[in-house]
C-alpha cells in the first residue's frame, strides 16, 4: 500500500489526466466507473487526511460557499479589444497598414486566422502551475472576480500539465455555451417557470455570474484558450501558433479550426469558408479573428487606443432588416407572464419572412425607446426568435404612439401586475385565464402531477379548442361521448381516458398542490407545503410566517402560494375540483410531520422497489427532509444500486449508510 501523500498524488495526476482526456481531447480512455472509483478513493483520502486537500484537487470544482458579491480585479496586463472590419475592403486596407508598418510591402504577411466565439472573454491565472485566479474581461483593466464559477468548467486544467510551470502563466480566452446545452437550459428554465435565456452568450453570462458556483456547475459552459497575458518565468513563445500549441500542450481547449494563412487571400477564404460552415458548428460564432502570426511583429506594430494595430475581427454580415412595426400585442405565457410583440410588415432575414419578433419586456422598449409606427431593425440570430434590435430614429413619423403596458390581461381581463424587481408583468387571472388554462391543464394532467394517463398536450389543445374543458375542474366533467367527438379517438380511448381521470380524483396533497401550478412552487415545495400543513385548508390559510417558517419556502414563493390562494377564481377552481370528487387520503395527513420529523435522509444509487422519487415523496410526507447532499447533519444515507460518491463521503463523516431493505422497513410499501 502506497502513503497516503504519494497515493494523493498519484490520483491527481491520473484524474486530472482523464479529465483531461475526456472533456478536452474527447477522448477518454477508461470508463465512468473507473473515474468514478478513484474519485471516490481520492474523496475518502481526502476526509481521513484534509491536509492533503488542494486547491487543485480534482474534487474542489464544485462546492465551494455562495457570494455576495464579485470582487473587482486588476488584469496585470490589460485585456485589449479588437477592431472590426465589415467587409473585404476593410480587410485589405487593415493588410495594408500591416504591412506598411512592418515595410514588408512586397511580401505577404503570416497571419493565425481563429473563429470568434461569441461568449465572454475572460482570463485564468496560473501560479507555479496552480489555477489561483480566473476574471472575466470587464472593462480591459479590471473585471470581475469568478474564480470559483471557472473552477466549475471541468474543460479548465487546475493544474497546468507540466512538470516545470513557470511562476505566473495567464491564459485568456473565450466562455461560451454550445447550441446543446443551451437549448436543454431553456427547456429546464422553461419547464420551471423560469424565463427563457435569449441566446447562448447571454445564457454563458448569466451562468458566469452567479454567485453560487454550485449553479453555475450545472450549465455545461464551454471554453477556449487563444492568447496569453502575464507570463513569468519562462519564455513567451515566437509566435502566436507556438502559443496555441503550448496551450494545449499545458492542457488548456483550443478551438480546432484555428489555422495559418500565409497573406489576406487566405484570411478571406477562411472567413468564407467558416461563414458557410457556421450554421452546422453548435455554437455560436459571429466572425473571425486574424491576428499578425510572429509575435516580435505583433511587438513592432503595437496598438492605439486599446486595440492591437496587429488583430483584427471580421464580423459576419448581422441577420438583419429594416421593416415597420404595424402594432404591438402582448402574449400570456404559460406563468401569465406578458410578452410584448410587435407585429411587422413583412420582411425576409437570414433565409425567412418574418412578421413577428419579440421585445422582451417594458424595460427593453423603453430603453430602445420603440413606438408603434416606427422604423426597425429586426435580427435574426441562429434559430433563436426574431427580435427588434434597435429603431431608425430618423424615420419616426410624427403619429409614433408610445407602447402601453396593459392594466388588464388582453385575454381574461384580470390586472396586471409586475413585482418588485422583476421586470415581467404577468396576469393575475391564474387558472381563469383562458392562455394560461390550456398550459395550465397540461401541467395539472402531467405524470409527476394528476399523472393523468393519456391526456397528452395535443387532445388538451383539441378539448380546449371545442370549448369542453375552460378550466382544470373541466376536466371531470367530460364523458366518453364527448371525447369520442375528437379527432382520431376511437371508443376504447375515449373510454381508457375516462377511466384514467376517475382515477386521479383519489391523489395525495402534494402531488394536488403541484398541479395546481401555483408559481415557484415545484414537486419538492409542493411536497414540502403538503408534509408541513397536512391538509389544503391549512395551506390555504397560512400566512407569510406560517409558510417561510418551512425551510426551503422562502419569501417570493410564500408570496406566490398566499396570491394564488387570494384569486376568487383560483378558489372557485380549486371548490370545483374538490365538488367533483378529488381527494387526498387520510393516511397522509395523519402521519405527516411526526414520524421522522428532524430527520434528513440522502438518497443515492438505483432502489428496485420503488424510484428514488417515490421514496423521497414518502420520506417526506413522513415529515423527513431529504437532501442531495451529505453533511455531517445528514441522519443517515440510503445506496441503492451502484451508488456515487455520497456513500464515501457518508463513511467519511461517520454517517450510517442503510441499504434499501432498511428504507423498505422504514417507510414500507408504495400504495
Ligand atoms: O474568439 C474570440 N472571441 C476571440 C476574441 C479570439 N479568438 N481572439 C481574440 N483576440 C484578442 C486579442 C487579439 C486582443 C488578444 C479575442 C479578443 N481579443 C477579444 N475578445 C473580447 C475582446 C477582445
Amino acid at each position: 500500500m502506497k502513503k497516503p501523500v504519494a497515493r494523493v498524488a498519484q490520483l491527481h495526476e491520473l484524474l486530472h489526466d482523464h479529465s483531461h482526456r475526456y472533456y478536452v481531447l474527447d477522448n477518454p480512455s477508461i470508463s465512468d466507473a473507473e473515474y468514478d472509483d478513484m474519485f471516490r478513493e481520492l474523496q475518502s483520502l481526502e476526509a481521513q487526511f484534509p491536509d492533503l486537500q488542494t486547491p487543485d484537487s480534482p474534487t474542489q470544482r464544485v462546492g465551494a460557499p455562495p457570494l455576495d458579491g464579485f470582487d473587482s480585479v486588476q488584469h496585470a496586463i490589460p485585456m485589449l479589444s479588437l477592431g472590426n472590419a465589415f467587409s473585404q475592403d476593410e480587410l485589405n486596407e487593415f493588410d495594408r497598414r500591416v504591412r506598411e508598418r512592418l515595410e514588408r510591402e512586397g511580401d505577404e504577411v503570416i497571419y493565425v486566422a481563429e473563429p470568434k466565439l461569441d461568449g465572454l472573454a475572460i482570463s485564468l491565472r496560473y501560479e507555479h502551475g496552480v489555477f489561483v485566479q480566473g476574471a472575466t474581461r470587464g472593462d480591459g483593466r479590471s473585471g470581475e472576480n469568478v474564480t470559483e464559477n471557472l473552477r466549475t468548467i471541468e474543460m479548465i486544467p487546475l493544474k497546468l500539465r507540466t512538470a516545470s510551470p513557470p511562476a505566473v502563466f495567464e491564459a485568456r480566452g473565450e466562455v461560451f455555451m454550445s447550441h446543446d446545452a443551451f437549448k436543454s437550459l431553456n427547456a429546464s428554465m422553461q419547464a420551471s417557470g423560469k424565463p427563457a435565456f435569449v441566446n447562448p452568450r447571454n445564457a454563458a453570462a448569466g451562468s458566469l455570474r452567479q454567485l453560487d458556483s454550485r449553479k453555475t456547475a450545472q450549465r455545461r459552459l464551454s471554453i477556449n484558450l487563444y492568447g496569453l497575458g502575464e507570463v513569468i518565468g519562462m519564455d513567451l513563445p515566437p509566435t502566436q501558433m507556438d502559443a496555441l500549441h503550448l496551450l494545449a500542450a499545458y492542457g488548456f481547449p483550443v478551438n480546432n479550426d484555428i489555422q495559418r494563412c500565409d497573406g489576406i487571400e487566405a484570411c478571406f477564404d477562411f472567413y468564407q469558408t467558416m461563414g458557410q460552415r457556421r450554421p452546422e458548428l453548435g455554437y455560436d460564432i459571429d466572425g473571425v479573428v486574424f491576428k499578425v502570426d510572429s509575435i516580435s511583429e505583433q511587438r513592432e506594430l503595437g496598438f492605439v487606443s486599446r486595440a492591437p494595430r496587429w488583430a483584427i475581427a471580421q464580423k459576419f454580415p448581422a441577420e438583419e432588416a429594416q421593416t415597420l412595426i404595424e402594432s404591438v400585442e402582448f402574449q400570456v405565457g404559460r406563468t401569465g407572464a406578458l410578452t410584448p410583440v410587435a407585429r411587422l410588415q413583412p420582411v425576409f432575414v437570414g433565409g425567412v419572412t418574418v412578421s413577428n419578433a419579440t421585445l422582451h419586456n417594458m424595460d427593453e422598449i423603453e430603453r430602445k425607446d420603440i413606438r408603434v409606427g416606427d422604423t426597425v431593425i429586426v435580427r435574426r440570430a441562429g434559430d433563436v426568435i426574431p427580435e427588434v434590435a434597435r429603431v431608425v430614429k430618423y424615420k419616426r413619423k410624427h403619429g409614433a404612439r408610445k407602447i402601453k403596458l396593459p392594466q388588464h390581461c388582453p385575454v381574461c381581463g384580470n390586472p396586471v401586475q409586475i413585482r418588485e424587481g422583476e421586470v415581467k408583468a404577468r396576469c393575475t387571472g391564474g387558472l381563469r385565464c383562458a392562455a394560461q388554462v390550456r398550459e395550465a391543464i397540461k401541467h395539472f394532467a402531467s405524470r409527476r402531477a394528476m399523472d393523468i394517463d393519456g391526456l397528452g398536450d395535443k387532445l388538451v389543445e383539441q378539448l380546449a379548442d371545442a370549448e369542453l374543458i375552460n378550466s382544470v375542474a373541466d376536466l371531470y366533467t367530460l364523458d366518453v361521448e364527448a371525447v369520442k367527438a375528437m379527432p382520431r379517438m376511437g371508443e376504447i380511448s375515449a373510454n381508457n381516458l375516462i377511466k384514467a381521470i376517475d382515477t386521479s380524483r383519489r391523489t395525495t396533497l402534494a402531488r394536488f398542490l403541484f398541479g395546481l401550478g401555483i408559481r415557484d412552487i415545484g414537486e419538492s415545495g409542493a411536497a414540502l407545503l403538503a408534509s408541513h400543513f397536512g391538509s389544503l385548508e391549512a395551506v390555504m390559510a397560512a400566512d407569510e410566517s406560517a409558510l417561510t417558517s418551512i425551510d426551503d419556502i422562502g419569501p417570493i414563493a410564500a408570496d406566490s402560494v398566499q396570491t394564488f390562494f387570494a384569486n376568487a377564481d383560483n378558489r372557485a377552481v380549486v371548490d370545483a375540483l374538490l365538488a367533483a370528487g378529488v381527494e387526498f387520503p387520510t393516511t397522509e395527513t395523519m402521519q405527516v410531520g411526526t414520524l421522522l420529523s428532524g430527520n434528513t435522509y440522502v438518497l443515492t444509487g438505483t432502489l428496485t422497489v420503488f424510484t428514488r422519487d417515490q421514496a423521497k415523496q414518502k420520506l417526506q410526507l413522513l415529515g423527513a427532509k431529504v437532501s442531495g447532499s451529505v453533511s455531517g447533519k445528514t441522519t443517515a444515507v440510503f445506496a441503492g444500486d451502484s451508488p456515487g460518491s455520497k456513500v464515501t463521503k457518508a463513511e467519511s463523516l461517520g454517517v450510517p449508510v442503510l441499504d434499501e431493505a432498511a428504507l423498505l422497513e422504514l417507510i414500507g410499501p408504495v400504495e
